[in-house]
């Protein structure tokens, strides 16, 4: 299995209630390692940028809104499958569908205020990592 960086988001959400550490610790405990980390006040022109495959969506502009209400806490997880199980530790997008044990089903509130977002593939992947940071700003172990 190939090593992958993927992109990883604490929401608003999380960030204001104070959840950064422990949905870190979901990603440390399964194996994946952070390899960049920072703290951000996205503009609204990043927020529509970011999710400009949903930007005929009737939430859409919910969603620009929500993004933009706090910081967020933006991060490059890395290991072996790295963008699928980050994908499996968040659970499904609606909390009320997510799995138990998963971030969204033990943090999140509502689709809408879902507590995290994570790159759903490798393609989205290189976009939303190089979207966030530059080439130093990335710690790798494995390059
Ligand atoms: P995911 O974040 O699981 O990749 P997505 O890419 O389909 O989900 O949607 C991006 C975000 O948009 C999602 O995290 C929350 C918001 N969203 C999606 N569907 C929604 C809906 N039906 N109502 C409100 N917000 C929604
Ligand atoms: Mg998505």
């Amino acid at each position: 299995m190939a090593v992958e960086q993927t992109l990883s988001i604490i929401k608003p959400d999380s960030v204001g209630d104070n959840n950064i550490g422990a949905i870190i610790a979901r990603f440390e405990e399964a194996g994946l390692r952070l390899a960049a980390l920072k703290m951000i006040q996205l503009t609204k022109a990043q927020a529509e940028g970011f999710y400009a495959e949903h930007k005929e969506r009737p939430f859409f502009p919910s969603l620009v809104e929500f993004m933009t209400s706090g910081p967020v806490c933006v991060q490059v997880l890395e290991g072996e499958n790295a963008i699928v199980r980050n994908r499996d530790l968040m659970g499904a997008t609606n909390p009320e569908e997510a799995a138990e044990g998963t971030i969204r089903r033990d943090f999140a509130t509502a689709v809408s205020a879902n507590a995290v977002h994570g790159s759903d593939s490798a393609e989205s992947a290189k976009r939303e990592v190089a979207y966030f940071f530059s080439a130093d700003e990335i710690h790798t172990r494995w390059a």
